[in-house]
């Protein structure tokens, strides 16, 4: 870049860029047009404009510095799967897991909503990068918005501004993001994705996940469509790094469903038993996977931040992201206090006034919203990975799968290779809480945790994961771990947080060829003498319990895997020759 380059007006920078934006302004004639360049005059100046239009309130500055509260509608508060659809042309790519319509159809739908909806609205221009600026497996997207809220979101979770438009001209390409809250009318919203356009129209919805459109929108349904026809993987997944008391680090990527912890065990703090453990966090949500040319697996966080769930979060729960939320953090939908400090359910300190949609807070009623915000970017995290910004990423040695069981599934099982650990992660399922539907314990199955969230047919899906195994000299292991297995009274049987990094232990020293483990009709399995469990008070039967194997259980969820796996189109028949071993093994070994 010549320097002259600096005094060169953003919209001057990248033709392919201005093009679409001036096609998108006539289509939905915004009163301006901004171009985010990412400065922090642009956050500032966006921040106190929202402030004077009562839409974003400034914090308590000395507890929590550069702190805001933002509060979305209150019918749009999380994303709406029946609203997001992918639009293929050839309905079956798009798989029974999407919702679908012809894209001329969602055009035509889109086109009419957009029509004229900026008017009297400023229209901002957000290009961003996801993953390290530099990295060979970065991408570039533009967010056109009318939300000032998504554009200081955006900031945060994503490289924003003007060195991302400059890579774009390099790349000569960008997935292109439309958005617009529109009338808040919750009839009409609407999250289209266009894998083969790479193009994602959002209208209707402010929050989060249906508006901050690099998110699940690009950096999993687009990413993963694009993973596919390309060879890599996109995935709904953590990445941490963790060190042994011998100093060296392991990484692993690790897929849970929704509301299973995933920003707690990334940023997870070894319990005090464990002297000289160390855990790094790379990403907690989006992990985009590639085969290295030495075959192993390596992982670059595509996000840049965090856009986390607050309730619950606390110094026992998750103490580095209580820490690290204690300044520069958007929180949205949380509750306030009578001296301007946010509050949540779990948050241990000072009472609400207002509740989270600005009502005077009434004692007994639900201050923070369940599904509360912090957005918060990842240099903030006291345990952030030096590794974060490496454009090779990391090397992973363990893919784990997870998911909230109540019985049937054991703290940990290793599968015995690659296409038994992809089984394993087509098989995840999770138990709902009460906070989302108001009934517990209903199993839902959710494939690698994508299945809100894979851009295309779960079944191809599933074939890809088993290609990209073929293509890998040293695959990372793979496994499921359940950190909520209950007793017959419905308590806990695993203290999990902290003493997770137990289990993790087991199976790094696994992926290193040393640690022991016995053959079960599911997988390797750890004996209790195989974990390190000292200074963990926990009797011997319960670990037995938890490490146990129900033949009966295992009979029955095979049964309903047949049935759940019928309704998926073309599935593969490797999953259903590893099913069937599952079944030989448990009808033989008697378990
Ligand atoms: C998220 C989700 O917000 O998975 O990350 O729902
Ligand atoms: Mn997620």
């Amino acid at each position: 870049m010549g320097e002259n380059q600096a005094t060169i007006p953003l919209e001057k920078i990248c033709d392919v860029v201005t093009e679409w934006v001036n096609s998108v302004a006539t289509l939905v004639q915004p009163e301006h047009i901004h171009w985010c360049d990412g400065s922090m005059e642009e956050k500032r100046i966006i921040e106190s404009q929202m402030i004077a239009r009562g839409e974003l309130i400034k914090l308590n500055q000395e507890t929590f510095p550069d702190c805001f509260l933002a509060r979305s509608h209150p019918n749009d508060v999380a994303r709406t799967e029946h609203q997001t659809f992918v639009c293929t042309r050839d309905k079956e790519l798009a798989g029974s897991n999407n919702n679908w319509m012809s894209p001329d159809s969602a055009h035509e739908l889109m086109r009419g909503l957009f029509s004229g909806c900026m008017q009297g609205r400023t229209l901002y221009v957000i290009p961003y990068r996801l993953g390290p600026l530099s990295s060979p497996y970065a991408r570039c997207g533009v967010e056109i918005t009318d939300s000032p809220y998504v554009v200081l979101n955006m900031r945060i979770m994503t490289r924003m501004g003007t060195d991302a438009l400059r890579r774009i001209t390099i790349d000569g390409k960008f997935v292109k993001g439309l958005h617009s809250t529109g009338d808040l009318n919750s009839e009409r919203r609407y999250i289209i994705h266009y894998p083969e356009e790479t193009l994602v129209e959002s209208f209707g919805s402010g929050y989060g996940g249906n508006a901050l459109l690099a998110k699940k929108c690009h950096a999993l349904r687009i990413a993963s469509w694009q993973a596919r026809e390309e060879g890599w993987l996109a995935e709904h997944m953590l990445i941490m790094g963790v060190q042994n008391p011998a100093g060296e680090v392991r990484y692993i990527a690790a897929a849970f469903p929704s509301a299973c912890g995933k920003t707690n065990l990334a940023m997870l703090t070894p319990p005090t038993s464990m002297p000289g453990w160390k855990v790094f966090t790379v990403g907690d949500d989006i992990a985009w996977l590639h085969v290295g040319d030495d075959g192993r697996l390596w992982a670059i966080n595509p996000e840049a931040g965090y856009f986390g769930v607050v309730p619950g979060t606390n110094r026992d729960t998750n103490k580095n992201a209580f820490d690290m939320i204690h300044a520069g953090t958007i929180f949205t939908n949380v509750a306030l206090t009578a001296d301007d400090e946010p509050w949540w359910q779990g948050r241990k300190k000072n009472q609400p006034i207002k509740d989270w949609m600005g009502n005077d807070y009434v004692d007994g009623a639900v201050a923070a919203h369940a599904n509360s915000r912090f957005t918060v970017s990842a240099s903030r995290n006291p345990v952030q990975s030096a590794e974060s910004n490496n454009p090779m990423g990391v090397p992973i040695s363990a893919i784990v799968f997870g998911g909230r069981r109540a019985a049937l599934a054991p703290l940990v099982c290793e599968a015995f290779d690659w296409d038994h650990g992809v089984l394993m992660g087509a098989s995840l399922a999770s138990e709902t809480t009460a906070a989302a539907t108001g009934t517990t314990g209903i199993v839902r199955r959710d494939p690698m945790a994508m299945k809100p969230f894979c851009g295309y047919n779960l079944s191809d899906y599933w074939r890809h994961w088993l290609k990209i195994g073929r293509n890998l000299k040293s695959p990372p292991k793979l496994f499921h771990v359940n950190w909520f297995r209950r007793d017959t009274k419905g308590h806990y049987l695993w203290p999990g947080f902290g003493e997770n990094l137990r289990v993790i232990q087991w199976m790094l020293d696994r992926s290193e060829n040393r640690a022991a483990a016995t053959a079960s009709a599911i997988g390797w399995m750890p004996r209790v003498a195989d974990l390190n469990l000292q200074g963990l008070e926990l009797e011997a039967s319960i670990m037995e319990q938890l490490l146990s194997v129900n033949q009966s259980e295992w009979l029955q969820e095979i049964v309903e895997l047949r049935e759940y796996f019928k309704q998926q189109d073309r599935f593969p028949a490797e999953l259903e020759l590893q099913l069937q071993s599952i079944e030989t093994r448990l009808v033989s070994n008697n378990q």
